[in-house]
């Protein structure tokens, strides 16, 4: 379905801006804190010098994760699959109100968590496992922020049912349909943590529980924190299947491998969580082993993808005169911003995806689990394919949105290239720490302990961290002064659609049919994690008082 004709109201691209606004006003304070932690490494006592505004390493690294990895992805997030709800579909959202209040939490939820983080009593980073105990006010501010995306999913779900009821038989336009399932992945993922803060957490901060069992929390954080991993990663999937064929000149390469793709992932992602738990005791090694070779099943989804998204691009390429065994990859237009970008990211993504694979291999994770390697792999995920991509989109998002032009298009092509070079730089030195025994989270910078092999890697760290640095705020700069510069010129940016060389209506009904695919994630979840939730449930010991960090 070409759907790039209809024209979305003021009010809609207005709604859809203010998720972008507060994803990167997250974003410009986060990234401030990550050049921190890489330099810390190398200044000892960094952090002295920030009293008393930021009171230690701890408190930084909180808000360097909780402001990019939870708050900037899920803000974008929303925003996006709102567009792809509304521009899919070719109509306005069913109940607007509905998502004007799932919004209106989310913004809530931050703000009433974002006051224990700036006092340091959240200095719990973003996986808050306790027994590390943080002001109920930051529970509550989590919360709210789920409980707000949930409401704008809702809102979703009310527009599809109203599409489907016109169009019974109308195969849904991918991007929607990669939307929808983005945002039921997202509703069963979060039950975890949901369970985990109200249950445990939020009644225990309060006073209300004398103690928690910190086994039993971080399998229901897991529960919650891996597919959250695939949450932030499938909006991304959805521009390189959806929209970057047709950035490129080319068409998607095949409609029903891009859905397969996606109900693989609703359906493989939740129950692989103790991959994040081989060190867990309180896990039995078989559940351990159960949960690895699930992982290994979600990796084809994601090669899959990189199949059908490089014929794509191979396919647009070649149409612009690309030739040779690799040298179409000339062909494409490396000059616009937004296809850099994503490709980019696609680049790195390889090497993320390798470290994943090396991460669910019981024995190696045992040597890498906990070390600097961990942020190394978690930065060439969620800070490249993802937020890349990210930056990406708003290369056109934004101009489509404002009805301006892209200020500076070149500077934002180097703004690509500059994210690029300092991630491999970054993330090569965070990986090779890991390898040489270099734990994560921890302020390297005062610890006694430093062999002469990490110096030069720290180093490294560092200087990567600083190419970011300006590689962030060169993207914030240039969509601030885009969206805000009285003068700019006008745009007429379309949504890059991509057709399918594959007719969508040619691709087979049950790929458009929810109720297996829900039961099959139902069974599979109920598979791999009901029996250790009741023995784990069963055996439970709120025993374990809390420790604020101070
Ligand atoms: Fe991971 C830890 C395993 C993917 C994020 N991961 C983390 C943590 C985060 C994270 C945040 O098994 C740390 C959590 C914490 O704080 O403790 N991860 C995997 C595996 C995959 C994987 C098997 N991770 C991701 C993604 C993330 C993410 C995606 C964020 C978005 N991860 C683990 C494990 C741990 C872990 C263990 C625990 C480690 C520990 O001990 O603590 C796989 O899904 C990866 C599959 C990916 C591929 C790559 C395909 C390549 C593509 C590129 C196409 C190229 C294009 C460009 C389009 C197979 C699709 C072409 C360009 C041209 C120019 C032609
Ligand atoms: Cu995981």
């Amino acid at each position: 379905m070409a759907a790039s004709n209809y024209e979305m109201s003021a009010t809609d691209k207005k709604f859809i801006a203010w998720h972008m606004f507060v994803a990167v006003a997250a974003l410009s304070i986060g990234a401030l804190f990550g050049p921190l932690q890489a330099i810390e490494g190398v200044v000892p006592n960094l952090y002295d010098f920030l009293k008393p505004v930021i009171q230690s390493y701890y408190q930084g690294l909180t808000l360097h994760g909780v402001l990019n990895a939870l708050i900037w992805t899920t803000f974008f997030i929303t925003g996006f699959l709102t567009l792809t709800t509304i521009h899919g579909l070719q109509r306005p959202l069913k109940y607007p109100k509905l998502n004007y209040v799932g919004f209106g939490l989310m913004v809530a939820g931050l703000l009433i968590a974002a006051v224990p983080i700036l006092l340091n009593q959240a200095s719990v980073l973003y996986t808050f496992y306790p027994p590390l105990m943080a002001s109920p006010l930051f529970y509550l501010g989590l919360t709210l922020v789920v409980v707000g995306s949930w409401v704008e999913g809702w809102g979703f779900y009310f527009t599809y049912n109203a599409w489907r009821k016109e169009n019974p038989t109308a195969r849904t336009p991918f991007v929607t349909f990669g939307g929808l399932i983005t945002m039921v992945l997202w509703q069963f993922a979060t039950i975890g943590i949901a369970a985990e803060i109200l249950t445990q957490l939020l009644p225990w901060s309060l006073g209300l529980l004398p103690g928690v069992d910190p086994q039993f929390a971080r399998t229901e954080f897991w529960f919650t924190g891996h597919p959250l991993v695939y949450f932030w990663l499938l909006p991304a999937y959805i521009s390189w299947y959806g929209f970057l064929p047709k950035q490129v000149g080319g068409k998607l390469f095949s409609d029903s491998l891009a859905r397969i793709a996606f109900w693989l992932f609703l359906v493989l992602s939740i129950p692989l969580g103790f991959h994040h738990q081989f060190v867990d005791p309180g896990v039995p090694p078989l559940w351990k082993f159960i949960h690895a070779l699930l992982t290994y099943s979600v990796f084809f989804p994601s090669m899959m993808t990189a199949f059908t998204v490089i014929a794509s691009l191979e396919y647009g390429a070649r149409k612009n005169g690309g030739k040779g065994m690799l040298t179409w990859i000339r062909a494409l237009p490396w000059k616009d911003p937004s296809v850099a970008a994503q490709l980019l990211a696609g680049i790195l993504f390889f090497f993320g995806g390798i470290g994943g694979i090396t991460n669910a291999s019981y024995n190696i994770n045992l040597v890498v689990h906990n070390t600097a390697w961990v942020p190394g792999h978690f930065h060439l995920t969620v800070a490249s394919a993802v937020t890349l991509s990210f930056m990406g989109i708003s290369y056109w998002l934004v101009p489509y949105l404002t009805g301006k032009k892209l200020w500076k298009p070149q500077w934002a092509v180097i703004q690509a290239w500059l994210w690029f070079v300092g991630m491999l730089i970054f993330s090569n030195g965070m990986h090779t720490l890991g390898l040489l025994g270099a734990p994560r989270r921890t302020p390297l910078g005062i610890a006694p302990y430093i062999p002469d092999a990490w110096n030069g890697r720290l180093l490294q760290n560092a200087f990567g961290g600083v190419i970011l640095l300006v590689a962030a705020y060169l993207y914030i700069v240039i969509l601030a002064v885009t969206a805000f510069n009285k003068n700019g010129e006008k745009a007429t940016t379309q949504i890059p659609v991509a057709e399918s060389i594959q007719d969508p209506a040619a691709s087979p009904a049950w790929l458009d049919k929810w109720m297996p695919w829900l039961i099959a994630t139902l069974l599979l979840v109920v598979i791999a994690y009901g029996p250790q939730l009741v023995a784990q449930i069963s055996s439970i010991q709120l025993t374990s008082p809390g420790f604020p960090y101070k």
